[in-house]
């Protein structure tokens, strides 16, 4: 636990955030980082055991054998609070679904300004996975019905939510004999905050079960449709070359940072930068143009659909805004920091809500609706415009890396197989000889009371070691990406052997950037994919894969955490643990964490764990994707066998210059 004032290299990995928290000391500007110096977490709290939950309260649970004023224990507190997080973050997820949802629906009926079906082969195979006709039916009518169908699973009271009949068969079937299947999603939530009012639901064990049923209508529900939607109005993802860290800000343009998650407002932001009118008022204010980047999700959003670069991750807000170089920080939903305000205040730069949910004191509003989008966005663009007379002194670090991400399902099946053999036959059997041990999907946040990106880059260069492919979302992809390791380029004399071999062969990087937090919907896509293909057992608990969340910080991690193991995998939290409980307790010890690992596993297959301490989440990792190869009857895995194949043409290549290595490796073209 942070005690102290960190230096500047122990507060974050990234040289660019150092520079800013040089600067932030030098004006006496505080920051999430410094703030979480000053301020350590409340311990009672942050283990689990304090409840809020009525006005006989809060009760303060810090004895073995104590119990609230109604009588609740130690156990039921946490598993209540547990899925009240969950609860949160599935609604964060879901919600942002609907809202994608809602603008389908305006856009099938020509009602929603600027927007298109933009890839209509997503809608056709969206709408046929949902047994939609699609046959001599315009594009408009299909996303018509998929829009009711999607916007009605919402408020569905009974039955299943339509796409989980994406996930495996046998799965599908234990979640029923569990009770988990969800019925609608905001029967789940709804029902969630129902049982943990005083007096509802209080064995613990049945209250976590409602959170793996709350957990998957996010993954399987609402994450899925907004990835879904999303592809099909912007465009499914496909490998291109991105930027990221804070040195994409540009001096002399006007930089306005989209902030957040929803995609529609901020694609629609990126189309208007473009319109010739726009171009031309930034230049009459002086400016060379506009420059768009992001942060957090929104970033991975639309850097990986029109390769906008990326300003940075969570942490990152605050230092973009530091650089003094931004006129608008535009900011719609989920990880915003209230923070950001009173830091704007020091400089120039416009912080700017725009959905109706979110609202800052102090911030200016421009209120966003999907049938005016074009024309809100260039009003903000105007305004963003406008204050770039009122720029300072700034301080833009010259820290950047490129990336390529937009490794979408549906390409990682194309890139193993090409058009005619699309398949994850490849990945499959790279697997089952051993060439790849295993997989890893590194995902989620930030946390200031970690030193930013280490955990998630550390891991992921241990784990490529290993022979261990990655995949990434999130805040933790852009994490990688800012390290540079989201090139298979800079990372391929660092990954082993076999996974080496793969990589060359098939042209991808180590770590596969899939998009951003609702897209590790993409991820459940793809472990579900491998299961059926064969060869790595008939369900996902059975392949060699594990999920990381090693700087998380956000509620919906907690439920993106437990979709993935009701799913099957494996799931490892770094950091500190919501429910840690006491640290030296004696009665029947731990019976949330216990469950959660234990129980759960006997249940779904998959677990989750806590674990703080780096190289033990490592070595479990391994342990895992090794336990799961021999259960599977693979053999061990041996690194000498492999990396020798076709090592000449890449020896060949080692040669040339980096873009033209590029360009001949990845397709992806030079700047
Ligand atoms: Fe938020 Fe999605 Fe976490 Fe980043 S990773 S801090 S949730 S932006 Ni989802
Ligand atoms: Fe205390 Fe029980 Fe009220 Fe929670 S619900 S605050 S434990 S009395």
């Amino acid at each position: 636990m942070v005690k102290g004032k960190r230096t500047y290299e122990e507060q974050s990995a990234d040289p660019a955030a150092q520079a800013m928290l040089i600067r932030a000391d030098e004006l006496g500007i505080s920051t999430a980082f410094s703030r979480a110096d000053d301020m350590a977490p409340c311990n009672i709290g942050s283990a689990g055991m304090c409840c809020k939950l009525c006005g006989m309260g809060p009760c303060r649970l810090t004895k073995d054998g104590q119990t609230g004023v109604c009588g609740a224990t130690i156990d039921t507190i946490q598993a209540r609070n547990f899925l009240r997080a969950i609860a949160a973050g599935a609604a964060a997820h879901s919600d942002h679904g609907r809202g994608m949802a809602v603008t389908l629906k305006a856009v099938a009926k020509g009602q929603a300004e600027g927007y298109y079906l933009r890839d209509v082969a997503k809608l056709r195979s969206v709408a046929s996975l949902n047994n939609i006709p699609i046959e001599g039916r315009s594009p408009e009518e299909i996303a018509n019905e998929l829009a009711d169908l999607y916007l009605a699973q919402f408020g569905q009271q009974d039955g299943e939510i339509a796409p989980t009949s994406r996930a495996n068969q046998k799965r599908q079937k234990l979640w029923y004999d569990l009770g988990v299947m969800p019925r609608g999603i905001d029967r789940e939530i709804v029902e969630a905050l129902h049982r943990t009012h005083i007096g509802d639901d209080q064995d613990p064990e049945h209250i976590l079960q409602h959170a793996v049923r709350v957990a998957i209508s996010d993954g399987w529900g609402g994450s899925l449709i907004a990835t879904d939607i999303t592809d099909i109005l912007f465009g499914t993802p496909a490998p291109l070359l991105g930027r990221a860290n804070l040195g994409v800000l540009k001096e002399d343009m006007v930089n306005v940072v989209v902030h957040g998650h929803e995609p529609t407002l901020s694609q629609m932001i990126v189309a208007a930068s473009q319109d010739p009118e726009i171009i031309e008022y930034a230049k009459k204010a002086g400016a060379n143009g506009i420059n768009i980047s992001g942060i957090c999700c929104t970033a991975n959003e639309i850097l990986m659909r029109q390769g906008i670069p990326a300003a940075g991750n969570f942490l990152h807000q605050e230092l973009a805004i530091l650089t003094g170089s931004v006129e608008a920080m535009v900011v719609d939903v989920q990880c915003v920091m209230q923070a950001l305000v009173s830091l704007a205040e020091n400089f120039h730069t416009h912080v700017i809500t725009t959905s109706p949910k979110v609202k800052i004191k102090g911030a200016m509003h421009i209120e966003f609706n999907e049938h005016k989008a074009l024309t809100i966005a260039k009003d903000i663009l105007k305004a963003s415009i406008d204050n770039y007379k009122n720029r300072g002194k700034t301080q833009i670090p010259d820290v950047q890396e490129q990336l390529i991400p937009g490794f979408s399902h549906e390409y990682i099946n194309y890139m193993l197989g090409g058009s005619y053999r699309a398949s994850f036959r490849p990945l499959n059997d790279a697997i089952m000889s051993g060439r790849i041990r295993g997989v890893a999907a590194i995902v989620g946040c930030n946390n200031p009371r970690s030193q930013q990106d280490y955990l998630h880059t550390h891991v992921t260069k241990e784990l490529l070691k290993q022979d261990v492919l990655v995949v990434e979302t999130g805040c933790g992809a852009i994490a990688s990406a800012k390290l540079g390791l989201l090139l298979g380029e800079a990372g391929l004399d660092q990954v082993g052997p076999g996974l080496r071999e793969i990589c060359e062969t098939v042209g991808i990087p180590p770590v596969l950037h899939m998009g951003s937090c609702v897209d590790n919907s993409r991820i459940l896509t793809v472990l579900t994919q491998m299961a059926d293909e064969g060869g790595l057992g008939d369900d996902v608990d059975q392949i060699p894969a594990v999920g990381l969340a090693p700087e998380w910080m956000s509620e919906k991690a907690l439920s993106i955490g437990t979709y993935c193991v009701a799913s099957g995998a494996y799931v490892i939290f770094g950091g500190s643990s919501p429910i840690s409980g006491m640290p030296d307790r004696v009665s029947d010890s731990d019976v949330v964490l216990k469950y959660i690992s234990e129980g759960w596993e006997k249940l779904y297959g998959g677990k989750m764990e806590f674990i703080s301490d780096t190289e033990e989440m490592i070595k479990r990792t391994l342990e895992h994707i090794d336990n799961k190869r021999a259960a599977l009857g693979l053999p061990e895995y041996s690194p000498e066998k492999f990396g020798k194949s076709g090592d000449s043409r890449m020896i060949e290549l080692e040669q040339l210059p980096w873009t033209e290595r590029r360009e001949t490796i990845y397709g992806v073209a030079a700047d």
